[in-house]
């Protein structure tokens, strides 16, 4: 881009523009706004101005992505656009001449709390690389009032805290009254029939609700293209102010209606055990599913009159999990019932539009909702969701051949309704022309065991899409010093194509580079202890290995057998002071579901473990453990970057992919990991030198919980000198200090039998974890690997998974 294309021409047109946003915004000077209220006047500022490149960016007639996601965890915007807009050095030059450093302006911007896991930050790294892949790729999801929950750790345990994350605006968000659509709850659906027998249905009454969009610009790198997020609101559709019982005293009844209908987007993943709570989130993804499909219809209308037939060759509808399930039925509905569509044709036309990515195989996650529920909420979507599987199962018979097993059998496992239920990874399944799962051992499962008849009646309809990261955030933007390091040596194309950082592998012989990089490692490392120390107390020793465990708590991933080991490395210390592991400060953070039990005593029992160790003058100079509270996109960027020992420990088998280990290995730390997910793609591409692998493999696991012969107590027992001392304290008083024992974790191991094979695991990873360690005291080797795992990361960038999804799912060119 040349610079009079950019956004601010030179420091000087930045800062005087700048400062008449103040004066516009605010009526204020610069010099008299807070800190805030600059952040704030110059996020609107960058966004107006990518508003106006979003404009011109695509033809009318391009080919269209709409992304349904019910998460989107786009982490702070500020920093990021002004690097993908070219502007970064100079703004900052800007704002140093205006007396502000812009990274003390940045973190002014808090997370929008409109996400959760992995599947919310893939969807944020896919709208960047779709922008930056230069595609009409748009978001579409629900604009949360709050966020899941802020983490805080009180006597080692989390503690949930509104997210009220919109406390001082948005900046980036742009209210779109003009395309709010109606939404309709618990209609009656009425049948009406002319005089030649030809009949239609219509909705009457129920609950009709207003979805207002708010536009959040995406900035593709280069600047040259920027697309949008849509972000849907629930409001009252009518009147909503109830006069009289205002004026008799009522308050919460003069608001009841609009309070009621606000409850649908106001918080993330509502408590879904109760009938109200499923209700809400049946709202939620129906909601955003009809609002978004509306508008698409609308925009395609527009654009190619009521050409529906081949509204698939120029919409393309991609379901991010089965959130957005009913995004096929719902676009049947819309066509048949709102532009007169023939059923059958509709159903061709949805099947063509949509596909479905999945992200998990645990059972849990496979979303259902009670038949009686949806029908009553949603009548005519149900109508038919109804008539299509009732053709499913008509058109079952003559698909299956004997060795596939009887019908009921299939239908089982594969028809959309079963059991009271309304399956929706079915109802994806059924309604799309893609299904992929998100690493090839992830997808390979879904074949194999998940959706094994599905796989065997549409083999065509399968895929794996590895999942990536965007280097340009998780590398560039986390990781600055380092980041320069590599401009230096290989320039700057890398940010626009990662496989440049392939150049990088020569200079793995270079001593110069390696020790640059390793004081990079260093500056990065302070400045994570510095926030961990401010955030949690814990100063950390940063002459230690930094060792990372940082993601969701889940008890498939096993933070346990992380615990595990650092009792383990603590009783041999303490048994014996000579013994010298390698001085490591264990570093974990991430949240666990407010209603996940034993994921929650996993955090306190980490957080005791802190307490007991980093207290401890015995082991306290060669073993620490931190837990870095609120674990989000802008803390997490500290962490990536200083890491040097990458753990990736799920039971093989269970972790669909996982993207810190993407995030980790590029920033030059070392995975010690199972062979789950994507670290199986990982260890092939940087090589077994380069990547410590250990533990059962997937068909291990699968036999161990085949054969039923696996029993914890023989594990307790062959070995109640290490492993069952471990276990037992659990129990017996040696973490209690802050909050009490772990009875809960105990039973899950020896009462549960261990469901995810920690204890099976043990011996292997302690071996993987002292041999992976006992090699950092050659730095030079050391830090060859590290650079060779940054060298080989190009691949998980996710502006390589979205061109195989728009060259193997969507059929669309890029730039
Ligand atoms: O595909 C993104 C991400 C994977 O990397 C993780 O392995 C997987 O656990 C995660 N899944 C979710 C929640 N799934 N559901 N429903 O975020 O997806």
């Amino acid at each position: 881009m040349e610079n009079n294309d950019k956004i601010f021409e030179t420091k000087l047109d930045f800062t005087t523009q700048y400062k008449e946003a103040c004066l516009l915004e605010l009526g204020k000077e610069f010099e008299d706004c807070s800190d805030n209220e600059r952040f704030f006047v110059l996020a609107k500022l960058v966004a107006s101005k990518s508003r106006a490149i979003q404009a011109t960016s695509h033809a009318k007639d391009a080919k269209k992505v709409y992304y349904f996601s019910l998460e989107f965890l786009l982490g702070p915007l500020l920093d990021n656009y002004l690097i993908n807009l070219g502007v970064r050095d100079l703004v900052e030059e800007g704002m140093a001449s205006l007396g502000m450093s812009l990274d003390e302006l940045c973190q002014q911007e808090v997370d929008p709390g409109l996400g959760n896991g992995g599947l919310g930050r893939l969807a944020a790294c896919f709208l960047d690389s779709m922008a930056h892949e230069g595609i009409a790729g748009y978001g579409n999801g629900m604009r949360y009032r709050y966020g899941l929950f802020r983490q805080y750790i009180e006597g080692g345990r989390q503690v949930e805290r509104t997210d009220n994350w919109l406390a001082n605006g948005f900046p980036w968000e742009t209210r779109k009254d003009a395309s709010a659509v109606e939404i309709r709850f618990g209609a009656q659906v009425v049948r009406h029939e002319d005089e030649t027998g030809k009949f239609w249905f219509t909705q009457e009454g129920g609950e009709v609700v207003r979805a207002v969009p708010y536009d959040v610009p995406i900035v593709g790198f280069g600047g040259k293209t920027v697309n949008k997020l849509r972000l849907w609101s629930a409001e009252p559709a009518t009147e909503d102010f109830d006069l009289d019982a205002f004026n008799a005293g009522d308050y919460a009844k003069a608001n009841k209606f609009r309070s009621d209908v606000e409850a649908i987007s106001t918080i993330l993943y509502p408590n879904d055990a109760g009938e109200h709570g499923r209700i809400l989130r049946l709202k939620q993804e129906y909601l955003f599913v009809s609002a978004g499909l509306q508008t698409i219809l609308g925009t395609y209308e527009k654009d190619f009159g009521p050409d529906w037939e081949h509204l698939g060759d120029h919409v393309c509808v991609h379901t991010n999990d089965t959130h957005p399930a009913m995004c096929g039925p719902e676009l049947m509905r819309l066509l048949v019932d709102e532009k007169g569509v023939d059923f059958d044709q509709a159903f061709e036309i949805a099947k063509k539009t949509v596909s479905f990515t999945n992200h998990t195989v645990m059972p849990e996650a496979l979303e259902k909702w009670p038949i009686n529920t949806f029908r009553a909420l949603l009548p005519r979507l149900y109508m038919f969701i109804e008539e299509i599987d009732r053709r499913y199962r008509d058109g079952l018979s003559e698909k299956l051949s004997p060795e596939d097993g009887s019908w009921t059998d299939v239908l089982r496992n594969t028809a959309i309704l079963w059991d009271g239920q309304v399956r929706m990874a079915n109802l994806s399944i059924i309604f799309s022309h893609s299904i992929n799962g998100v690493s090839a051992l992830h997808s390979d499962i879904l074949k194999r065991d998940t959706f094994k008849e599905f796989y065997k009646l549409y083999p065509e309809m399968f895929n794996n899409k590895t999942n990536g990261v965007t280097h340009r955030r998780f590398l560039r933007e986390a990781n600055p010093a380092y980041s320069q390091l590599i401009t230096d040596a290989i320039g700057t194309g890398w940010l626009d194509d990662a496989n440049e950082l392939e150049k990088l592998v020569p200079f793995e012989e270079d001593a110069g580079f390696l020790d640059a990089m390793e004081q990079a490692k260093r500056a990065d490392k302070e400045r994570l202890a510095a926030y961990v120390q401010k955030v949690s107390g814990t100063k950390l020793n940063c002459d230690m290995v930094f060792d990372v465990q940082v993601k969701r708590f889940h008890a498939y991933k096993r933070q346990l057998l992380s615990v595990f080991k650092i009792l383990d490395l603590r009783n041999r210390i303490l048994d014996d002071p000579s013994f010298s592991p390698r001085p490591t400060a264990f570093i974990f953070s991430g949240k666990a579901a407010q209603s996940y039990t034993f994921a929650k005593e996993v955090i306190r029992l980490i957080n005791s473990l802190a307490d007991a160790i980093n207290n401890d003058p015995r082991v306290n100079d060669k073993i620490q453990v931190a837990f870095v509270p609120n674990f989000a996109v802008s803390n997490a960027q500290y962490i990536y970057s200083a890491a040097e020992i990458s753990e990736q420990i799920s039971l093989a088998g269970t972790e669909a992919s996982g993207t810190s280990n993407m995030k980790l290995m590029m920033n030059g730390a070392l995975t010690l990991g199972t062979l789950d997910g994507s670290n199986v793609e990982i260890s092939e591409l940087v090589g077994p030198q380069n990547i410590k692998i250990f533990g059962l493999h997937a068909d291990e696991v699968e036999a161990i919980q085949r054969e039923g012969r696996y029993y914890a107590w023989d594990m307790y027992n062959a070995d109640r000198a290490r492993l069952g001392r471990i276990v037992d304290q659990l129990t017996d008083g040696t973490l209690a200090r802050l909050s009490g024992n772990f009875e809960s974790v105990r039973d899950h191991l020896m009462v549960e039998n261990d469901p995810y094979l920690v204890m099976k695991d043990f011996y292997a990873y302690v071996q993987a974890w002292e041999e992976l360690t006992g090699g950092y005291a050659d730095r030079r080797a050391w830090n060859k690997s590290a650079l060779h795992n940054t060298a080989k990361a190009g691949f998980f960038s996710s502006d390589r998974t979205i061109r195989e999804y728009m060259s193997d799912i969507w059929h669309i060119e890029g730039k």
